[in-house]
This record gives C-alpha cells, structure tokens and sequence, in this order.
C-alpha cells in the first residue's frame, strides 16, 4: 500500500535536465492541505484573543435614525460596541476603495445596500459577539432603493452617493475606447450589421474560505500584526498605514494559507479595519471572520455588466468592426480593483482574437444600492466579460450569415506574421498562433463528425448544440509607465539566497491562494540555476520576509513575478559563475554552464556544481577580486508588455426538449500560455475555470428583488457546479512563448473561467437553433432555456 508519506512529493530528477514543463510534478504544498494541516486564518489562536461580529443592514436603502448600544453593552462578556458614529470621531468611519473612491468602514449617516456594515461587538467569544448583534437596536427610515442600474440614471431615481459633495445623481464614472468617427464610417459601409443586447449577470466568486483576519497590536512597540485573507498583503499594508497614521514598518501584514481567493480577497474589506481599530483601542489580539451569509451578500461581487453588441462584416463574413454600449452596475461605492488608469479594467480588449478595421466602446457605471466590487472571480481585469461579449456576438454574426461559427472565426484571426500586433483599441498582442490551435481543438472534438450528428438528431427533433469560442487574455500587469493602483506601480520584487549547502530560499511579493506558487515558483528557479525544486523553498506572504510588490490577480504571478524569479536566479548564476572561475583557476569566458554546475570549456570533468560554489561563497579562502561573501540576490521586475495567452474552445451540449434541462456532454479546452511551467497545475487551473464557466452559463447569478433584498444568500439560493454538473474535460495545448517574458510564460489562472461561458453559451444557443433562436442570457437554467423556446425574451 502506498502510504501519504511514501508518495514523492517532487518528482524532479537531479539529472533531469528540465525542472520547467517537466512531466507532473506533484504540488509540494498538497501534503499539508490534502492531510487538513493547512494553516488559514482562522486556526490562529493567540492568547487573550477576543472575538468580532458585524451588524449588518437588513435593508438596502435607509437612513440611520438611531442606534442604541446599550443593551449590547450590558452583555457580561461583551469587550466593546462601536458604531459609525464612534469612528466619525476618530476620523475613521470612512476609507478609500482601490478605485479611488471612499467607502464606509460603518455607515454613519445612512445603509446603501443590505449587508452592509452598521456595528461591530468585541466579546469574550464568537456566540457571545453573535448574540450582542442580536441587542443592538437600530431605528431605519426606509429610502426607495435603486435596484436596476438601467434606472440609476432617471431623474426621479434615489441618489445614493449623497455623501459625496454635490452628487444629485448615481452617475458613477463614464469612459470610452477606440475611435467612434472611424467606427461609424466603417459600420456605414457594411454589408451586414448585426445588433445584440447581451448581460452578464452579477456573479460571485465564492471562495471555500470566506474572508477575515485576526488583528494584533502590540503597544509595547507599537507593532501592529495582521493575519489577513488577502491576496495582496504588501498593497494592503500600505493602504493600511495611509489610512490609520500607523508607520508602515509598524505594519506586518501575513496572508497564510488561503482558501481560495478568486478575486474575492483583492479588496479591503470595512471588517478587517474594524478588527484593527477594535486591537487599537483594547491592546487586544481580535479574530474576525464572517460567515458564509456574509460573504455571499457582502463581499466583492463579479461582473454586472449590461451590454449592447454590434458587429460590422461583409457578407462572405469579413468581420470589419465592433462596437459596444456598456451599463456597467457598480454596486454603491465604487470598490473595483484596477489599474488607476483603467476603471473599466481590461474590458478594452473587447475586438477579441479578430483583425479589425475600427472598434469603439462607449461606457457608463452607476451606482446602485448593491454590495461593492466589480473584479473578481477569475476575470484578468473584466476581460470575461470582453470575452463574452466578443464571442457572442461573432456567433450572432454567423447565426445570420448562415456560417459555421469555427469558420468564420479561422477566417478572421490576427495571423501569426502579424503579431506584434496593435489591436485597435491600442493593446500590442505579443505573440499567437490562433489558426493553429483553432484547428487542434477542432480535430480534438471531431468537428467535422460532430456537426454531422447534429445535423441527423436535428432531423429527428434532439437538441444538441455545438459551441464555438476563441478568447485572447492581456495579463501580467503590469508596465510602471501605466499601470499603477492606488498610485503604486505594478512592478515585483523578488530575492534569492542560496545557503552554504546549496539549498535556497526564494522570496515572492505574490500570494498564492491555491495555484501551487510554492511549486511552480521553485521550478522556475530550478530551471535557471539548477538546484532541485526540492531543495528551494518558497516564502511568501508575509511583508516582513518578502519584497514589496502588488500581489496576486489578474493571472500576474507568472508573467510578473515568474519573470523576477528567473531573472534573480540569473543574477545569482552570474555571481556563482565568477566564483567559479576563481574556483576552477580560467577566465569566466571559459566557463560553460550546463544546469547544475560550470566546466571547463572542452573539459566537462573540471567542473563545480551550483553546491560547491554556495560552499565557496559562504567559506573561508579567497574569493575573486571584487566578489563580496555569500551568494543572494533581489531584484524588482518592472514587464515591458502583458502577456497574451489565448485559447479555443468547443463545447458539446443536450438540451431535453421536454425539460429544457441543459446537460453539457463534452468540453474541448485547448489553451496556448506560452511556456508551460508545470503541466499538471496548468491542467487543475484550466479544469477549475472550465467548471467556473459552465456555472456562470447554467446556474450562477446574484439576484435582488424590487427591494433589493439578495435573494442569493446562501449556497442554497447561490447555485455553484459541482462534479455532477460537468463532463470530464478534454484539454489540450499549444505552445508560443511570449517573446518579452523571460522564459516566454503567459499567465493561464483565469484562462479558463474567461473563456468557456461563451462556449457554453454558444452551443446552448445553437441547440435552440431550430427554434429560431439567436441569443439568450445567461444563466441558462431550464426555466430560461425553456421561456427562450416559447419564444419569451430573458427577464432583466
Ligand atoms: N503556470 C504554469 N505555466 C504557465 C503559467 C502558469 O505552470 N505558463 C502556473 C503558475 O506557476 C501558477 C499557476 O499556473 O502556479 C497560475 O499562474 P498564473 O497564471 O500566473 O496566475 P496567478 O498565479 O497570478 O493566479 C491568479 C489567478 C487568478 S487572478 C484567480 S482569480 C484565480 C486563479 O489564479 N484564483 C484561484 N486560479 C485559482 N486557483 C485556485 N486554486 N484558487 C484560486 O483562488
Ligand atoms: Cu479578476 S479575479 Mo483574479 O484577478 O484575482
């Protein structure tokens, strides 16, 4: 029997002369999360501990006439209850959002959404912090909410930012890509012009772990410690020393073992500077966790995004241009994590994988009475909602040109001389090879045979569908000269040491939250300076031990960070080279390196390995000229470009005419992320986003009702896929490097998740052909599925 302990936990092979895309190698981290030893927020336990619990507003919309504590405070083991008012006084009721706007740590004046953050209790334990919410009595005027942003904007409508000076109506931000002039001339010209509202419902990220913290000042020295469930530790410590005064290197912010984040843990949320202030005033430690209620209504939602697609072509189905028109529901504070200068992250991507002529979006977001949020659940900055978009209205396109949809888009590429290429709303794809991985998915699928099939049980009134989808990604923010958050450039720091026995430490400003950076971090450097990947360990998350840098999303570890680490690994084969050559008695010219040690030119048994110099470096004797002890190295990558991975899609569904239940038969993933570090994580990312995508497609969407009660506050009500609701998945690849990146990687966590709902989409829709169906929203649950086949349009 093979034991836990007795399975490799890294397969590399000291001979093996590729770390990098080496087989499957097994995750190092698994042992402690498969055996439950993984250590989250929520294990820690530090003495005299006390416990956090939030009020949350049961309405959407109201003003705060009263909040009276007193019966909370008279709870024997209630520590404290504060309230807006309490933070006013300290200046703390409010913070700034990663976009630049503020938002309430506890309301003051009045609730903009329910669930949102009223009070907080500190009690002796979590039940009695519970049960004192239970006594405070808060007296609420009900405000008309504003639910639907496509009313946000009329006159009569509630403003809901009143906080804001001279705010008299929910207008949140307007913003615009591409060139119009040249659109409309080129729309003009068109033979056919197809037109499609398309939504993409608001959807959650839902993590396995819900957010929360555990805070711990320490008055002595004025050190405040603050376990957090964030995927940014480094940028929250500086938000975190901006707004409480606190100096920064008074501030340690460690994200341990994560739950999964999803984008879930990329903002700051009102219950972590509770928990701060709440240590600050008792010289407490003090646990915050929220539960999964809370989490669903609260936190940072996905999407809602309300768009109008138009494309342009010729009537042989040369795709000429796109246009788009976006209503974008941005929830009451303006909470959305992106790059300063782009509020609409990387919608502008929206011309997708197509060689166009003119493209132009125009964009407006509104604030509505909704929890804050915008980016998240594996969207690379809003690209999933480019995607769709995208993807769905080529598919319109061929449903009225009467084309295969594989190859209306094989005659629409960027070819592959064209790259680099300057898409018209100004982003420089770096490298592809479209067609050709286009092609292998299809042959994958069996296209071909397949369209045959549909053809034979279409004639026999069954319904299966075949969906079509091509997705280009820009991640890896990004370049200092135009991405930054909150003012801080989107560059990371990374450091190495070998120790004298030529085992190293690699240190990350990244945070995995289960993509397996422990891993796949310690392959990168393995590759370039040859010591097992056993042999490196992996330190990140915590702002004391790590350089300073902007953290996980938007797929940038690899094409950011993975960068650092094979250029700081780099820098200590240079250094490890010279010590060589003083070592081996030749000139560093004469050195050839073959992974692991330096020879001799000519001579491959005078050799030195990595671990002979690491000693040298640390020991006693000589060095060269110039060379100080020891054998480390930091270095901070600013990237040149993102990096462009892309994918082809093909999904294979049944829909049951007399149930409208959608039963999703195959899935043909076949991604291309450049350099491929470690197959096997490569294959769970893609299998877990795949999984995303036919939730969001089936079951997944945050509903409100007029009120604007959620109605999705429980795993209950929220629906997520499990195994039962996928097919096994058919991945393949095709690899073209990105030719800026180090060692050409592209990002691929979020490939998945951004490129199969159109695929599902497309072929639900395609299914429903017969029925003379073009377009239907998502989620295409059988109520949905079955109201688009009586010919009754999606409800708002
Ligand atoms: N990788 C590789 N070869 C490549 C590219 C990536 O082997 N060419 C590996 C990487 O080394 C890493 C993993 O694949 O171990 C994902 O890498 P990357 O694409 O760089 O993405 P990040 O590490 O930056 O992860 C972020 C991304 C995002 S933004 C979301 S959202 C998401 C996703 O990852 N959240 C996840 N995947 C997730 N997977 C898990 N298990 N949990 C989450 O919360
Ligand atoms: Cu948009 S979710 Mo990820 O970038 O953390």
């Amino acid at each position: 029997m093979t034991t836990l302990d007795a399975r490799p936990v890294d397969k590399f092979d000291d001979n093996d002369q590729k770390p990098i895309g080496h087989g499957r190698m097994l995750r190092k981290e698994d042992p402690r999360f498969i055996r439950g030893l993984g250590k989250y927020c929520d294990d820690i336990q530090l003495p005299g501990m006390l416990h956090l619990a939030i009020l949350r507003s049961p309405v959407a919309h109201a003003r705060i006439v009263s909040v009276d504590i007193s019966a909370a405070q008279a709870h024997p083991k209630v520590k404290a209850v504060i309230t807006g008012a309490d933070l006013a006084e300290k200046g703390l009721a409010w913070m700034p959002t990663l976009s630049n706007d503020v938002q309430a740590v506890l309301a003051t004046d009045k609730v903009r959404f329910q669930g949102q953050e009223v009070a907080f209790v500190v009690a002796e334990d979590r039940y009695a912090a519970r049960d004192a919410l239970e006594l405070i009595d808060v007296d609420y005027d009900i405000l008309d909410p504003v639910v639907d942003a496509r009313t946000a904007l009329s006159p009569d409508a509630a403003v809901i930012r009143d906080d804001l000076e001279g705010k008299t109506d929910n207008h949140c931000f307007d913003w615009e890509t591409g060139d119009e002039a040249a659109t409309e001339a080129v729309f003009a010209k068109a033979d056919v012009v197809v037109k499609q509202d398309i939504v993409y419902p608001r959807v959650h990220p839902a993590p396995m772990e819900t957010c929360g913290c555990v805070a711990d000042y320490e008055r002595v020295d004025g050190k405040l410690t603050l376990w957090t469930t964030s995927q940014a530790p480094h940028a929250h410590r500086t938000v975190y020393a901006l707004v409480s005064g606190l100096p920064e290197h008074k501030i340690r912010v460690i994200a341990p073992d994560l739950g999964g984040g999803f984008g879930n843990k990329v903002p700051i949320y009102p219950g972590y500077v509770c928990a701060i202030v709440a240590s600050l005033v008792l010289g407490k430690p003090v646990k915050w966790m929220e539960d999964r209620s809370e989490n669903l209504v609260s936190t940072g939602f996905a999407r809602d995004y309300i768009m109008q697609g138009e494309i342009a072509a010729t009537k042989d189905g040369k795709i000429l241009a796109i246009r788009t028109n976006v209503l974008a529901d941005h929830g009451a504070f303006n909470g959305t994590a992106a790059p300063v200068k782009y509020p609409a992250g990387f919608f502008g991507v929206f011309t997708g994988s197509y060689d166009l002529e003119a493209a132009y979006c125009k964009m407006t977001a509104v604030y509505t009475n909704k929890a804050p949020g915008g980016v998240a659940y594996a969207c690379s900055f809003r690209i999933t909602e480019a995607v769709y978009l995208v993807e769905r209205i080529v598919d319109c396109l061929a449903y009225e040109l009467e084309m295969d949809p594989a190859e209306l888009r094989l005659k629409n590429f960027i070819r592959p001389e064209q790259f680099p290429y300057k898409s018209k709303t100004g982003w420089v794809y770096d490298s592809g090879d479209y067609a050709t991985t286009m092609r292998l998915s299809m042959k994958m699928a069996g296209y071909d045979e397949l369209r045959r099939e549909q053809a034979e049980k279409r004639a026999r009134g069954e319904l299966m569908g075949i969906g079509v989808a091509f997705f280009t990604e820009a991640v890896g923010a990004g370049p200092r000269k135009d991405m930054d958050i909150l003012g801080l450039g989107m560059a990371d720091g990374c450091e190495l040491r070998v120790h004298p026995t030529g085992k190293a430490v690699v240190r990350l400003s990244v945070k995995t939250q289960g993509q397996g950076h422990e891993t796949t971090f310690a392959q990168i450097v393995a590759e370039e300076i040859g010591i097992p990947p056993a042999d490196i360990e992996v330190v990140h998350g915590d702002t004391d031990n790590t350089p300073f840098g902007l953290g996980t999303y938007g797929s940038r570890s690899t094409p950011v960070s993975g960068a650092a680490a094979a250029l700081v690994a780099r820098k200590v084969r240079d250094k490890a080279r010279i010590i060589a050559s003083g070592m081996l008695e030749v000139s560093v010219a004469d050195l050839e390196w073959t992974k692991g040690s330096f020879h001799v030119k000519g001579d491959p048994t005078s050799a030195v390995t990595i671990q002979d110099i690491a000693m040298r470096a640390h020991g006693a004797g000589d060095l060269p000229d110039g060379i100080e002890g020891g054998l480390e190295a930091q270095i901070c990558y600013n990237p040149e470009n993102l990096t462009y991975p892309y994918g082809a899609y093909i999904c294979v569904v049944d829909v049951d005419p007399g149930t409208a239940q959608v039963k999703v038969r195959r899935f043909i993933a076949v991604d291309d992320c450049g350099t491929r570090i470690n197959p096997m994580i490569i294959e769970g990312q893609v299998h877990g986003g795949l999984t995303d995508g036919v939730g969001m497609a089936l079951m997944e969407m945050i509903a409100f009702d007029e009120e604007g009660n959620c109605l999705g506050g429980s795993l209950m009500d929220y629906l997520i896929p499990t195994a039962l609701e996928v097919p096994d998945w058919e991945t393949g690849f095709t690899v073209t490097p990105s030719p800026h990146h180090p060692i050409g990687a592209k990002g691929i966590g979020e490939s998945a998740t951004v490129g199969s709902p159109p695929a599902v989409v497309n072929a639900i829709v395609d299914a429903l052909k017969p029925y003379g169906i073009r377009h239907a929203d998502m989620p295409l649950t059988p109520s949905r599925v079955w109201d688009a086949m009586q010919g009754h349009p999606t409800p708002p």
